[in-house]
């Protein structure tokens, strides 16, 4: 049995040794191997303790303990000491190695509205002022729809000016080339008065620096007894100064389409030199910005409106064309990139 004072010194030497092998203890797991074999519960400490309780005379088994007990307790703080030291040391290493703190902050990028949406929802303000409202129709059309009811039945070589998607195995389904059967289906669903503005997207077999496969249209519908040719006009007038500015103006050319008679292509002042002339308007002082025209008798007969009562206008404008013409952009391709910093530059 040792004495009291053999044992302070036995407990001394193994806290002294233990507190030299966490002070080079380099890692967590290193630092509670050493623990583990000092202070755990199978640890040198712990048994000295536990022995030297067993061998002591009943009188002396208290103090024996208390001495136990204060070398454990030396232990466990030098633990939590070391411990909190070592990961201290280590978030600085992360620090250092991964983040340079004197750096700028890395600007996160915003999500932007594509400009056809911009152009979109500006346009139907506008048409919505005259009291036009948005109507929409499915991409994939019937035969019907998107052509027949247009005045343009199967073999009308008028098709072929639109080159077209058909679905496979629904001959009668095609992605549709135009907004125009939006039309159709209004006129189906609602008697006359009808005046709607249609925005959506449409697909031809066409891709070059100002056409592409997919794209938009908006196209406009007003039928109600006694419409002109005039009110045409004056609509699009309206529409062209509102959107590109009060000092342009607009040019109604003859032109054809099945559905519309009589029919114009629709010329708005070079908007990049003021109608002088130059290379994007080919010198000529105008840009084409789409179809317009009288609604023919001929659809009203396919929609059961009564043509010697009704009369009304329509047209259709790409989106594409009116985009790249309010922001000076030269290829439809753009609009399509999905690239963020793009879009980023035509917020209004
Ligand atoms: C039509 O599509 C007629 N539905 C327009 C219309 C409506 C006339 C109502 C009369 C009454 P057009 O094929 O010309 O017409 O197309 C109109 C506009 O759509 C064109 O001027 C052009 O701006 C745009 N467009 C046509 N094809 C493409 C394409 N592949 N890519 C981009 N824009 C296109």
């Amino acid at each position: 049995m040792a004495t009291l004072d053999e044992l302070k010194q036995q407990f001394a030497k193994l806290t002294s040794d233990y507190a030299n092998l966490i002070a080079t203890a380099t890692s967590e797991q290193e630092l509670r191997k050493v623990f583990a074999d000092y202070g755990g519960a199978q640890g040198l400490v712990r048994n000295l303790q536990k022995h030297a309780i067993k061998t002591a005379a009943p009188t002396e088994k208290r103090n024996v303990g208390q001495l136990g007990n204060a070398a454990i307790e030396t232990v466990e703080r030098e633990f939590s000491a070391r411990l909190s030291a070592l990961e201290e040391a280590a978030r600085r290493r992360d620090l250092e190695r991964s983040v340079d703190l004197t750096l700028p902050g890395v600007r996160r990028r915003l999500g932007h509205l594509h400009p056809i949406t911009l152009v979109r929802r500006e346009l139907v303000a506008i048409f919505a002022e005259l009291g036009f409202v948005v109507a929409v129709g499915p991409h994939v059309e019937t035969d019907f729809n998107n052509f027949a009811a247009l005045a343009m039945p199967k073999d009308h070589p008028a098709r072929d000016m639109q080159d077209t998607f058909y679905v496979e195995g629904a001959p009668d389904l095609v992605l549709r080339t135009h907004t125009s059967p939006v039309q159709i289906r209004e006129m189906l669903a609602h008697p006359p008065p009808v005046r709607i503005i249609a925005p959506g997207a449409c697909y031809r077999k066409d891709e070059d620096p100002t056409h592409s496969p997919m794209f938009h249209q908006i196209e406009g519908l007003c039928v109600d007894e006694g419409v002109t040719f005039a009110d045409l006009k004056g609509v699009l007038l309206h529409f062209v100064r509102r959107y590109f500015g009060e000092t342009h103006r607009i040019r109604l050319r003859p032109s054809f389409f099945p559905f519309t008679e009589p029919s114009a292509e629709v010329d708005i002042s070079c908007v990049f030199c003021e109608g002088k002339g130059c290379r994007t308007c080919k010198q000529s002082g105008w840009i084409e910005l789409g179809g317009a025209g009288m609604v023919d008798p001929e659809v009203f007969r396919h929609v059961n409106y009564d043509a010697e009562r009704y009369t009304g206008f329509a047209f259709g404008f790409g989106l594409e064309r009116m985009a790249m013409l309010r922001y000076g952009i030269d290829n439809i391709g753009r609009f399509f990139d999905g690239d963020v910093r793009f879009a980023a530059q035509f917020q209004s």
